[in-house]
């Protein structure tokens, strides 16, 4: 059976590269509606006659963007134009985190500022609790190397520079916005999800970081998809510590020591709350 695996889809038909660097347009087999199966950019499927017959089971898989088997998800952030959130930052790693996806963080736009001490140090810190962190000013080469052999996303705010870095990494000239059009209304944000070649591996450019809530994750989970926290939390009293209002909590301690950053801390507090408002409105 040959096999191939998609690098684009559109309205209904896939791209698909065979492992002698062969690329068909492919459209699945009809029973594949009845059963509401839709193969996505990144699966692996077996083909007969250029119909696509078979997904191959998926590693992982994101409903926006709308991509499977992905290695690596990059989190772009420009630290100006847009300005750094990072209340954004811990969102998206502690559900990355729960969906067991690798984040990578990388940062942007260091020229807009003159003083980088600050940041340097907070990043620093995500260093040291175990992401990878990369500057796009000095670490292309080193982006490039974690691309290889994987299926990797571009995910970040809309003019943080993520095609920009992809024109750079790919050597493509890909169309990128003005940070004035960017960064304002009536841009759509397109759904539209393609792999790009880079070296041996593949990359797609995709608009947002998909899911920013936590509808599916209660407060016990939270607390361990904050990897430093779940560290800590051996130490904490309780087995089943959430680290709020619960005595002897080490992860408190370990704020108060400036161990943990508190800038997490307080994210995390914040997130906590809308986890209970979230429940609190469900009944
Ligand atoms: N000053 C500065 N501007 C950048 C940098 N990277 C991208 N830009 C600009 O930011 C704007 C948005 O970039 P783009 O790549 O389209 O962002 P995207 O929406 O994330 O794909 C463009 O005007 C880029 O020229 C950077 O490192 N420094
Ligand atoms: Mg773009
Ligand atoms: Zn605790």
């Amino acid at each position: 059976m040959e096999k191939g695996l998609i690098i684009k889809s559109i309205s209904g038909e896939y791209s698909i590269i065979k492992k002698n660097q062969e690329i068909l347009v492919c459209k699945p087999r009809g029973v594949f509606r009845y059963k509401n199966l839709v193969p996505k950019v990144g699966d692996i499927v077996e083909l007969e006659n250029n119909t696509i017959v078979a997904i191959l089971p998926r590693k992982n898989e994101l409903e926006r963007p709308f991509i499977a088997n992905v290695d690596k998800l990059f989190l772009v952030f420009s630290i100006e134009e847009p300005t750094f959130n990072s209340n954004l930052l811990d969102r998206i790693l502690a559900i990355n985190e729960y969906r067991n996806i690798e984040s990578i963080i990388i940062v942007t736009k260091l020229d807009l500022l003159t003083d980088l001490s600050k940041y340097e140090h907070f990043f620093e810190y995500y260093k040291k609790i175990g992401y990878k962190v990369f500057f796009s000013d000095r670490d292309i080469e080193i982006i490039k190397k974690e691309i290889k052999d994987s299926i990797a996303v571009f995910a970040g705010q809309t003019g943080v520079g993520k095609t920009t870095l992809l024109n750079t990494i790919s050597g493509l000239k890909l169309k990128t916005s003005e940070v004035s059009i960017a960064l304002g209304r009536g841009k759509h944000t397109t759904r539209h999800v393609e792999l790009v070649r880079v070296k041996d591996g593949w990359i797609a450019d995709t608009p947002g970081f998909g899911i920013v809530d936590f509808h599916e994750i209660d407060a016990l989970t939270l607390s361990h998809s904050f990897k430093e926290f779940f560290k800590y939390s051996e130490n904490c009293k309780f087995s089943k510590c959430t680290h709020i209002n619960e005595p002897n909590c080490y992860v408190k301690k370990m704020v108060e020591k400036n161990e943990i950053i508190s800038s997490r801390y307080d994210n995390y507090k914040l997130f906590i709350k809308e986890i209970e408002e979230t429940k609190k409105n469900q009944y």
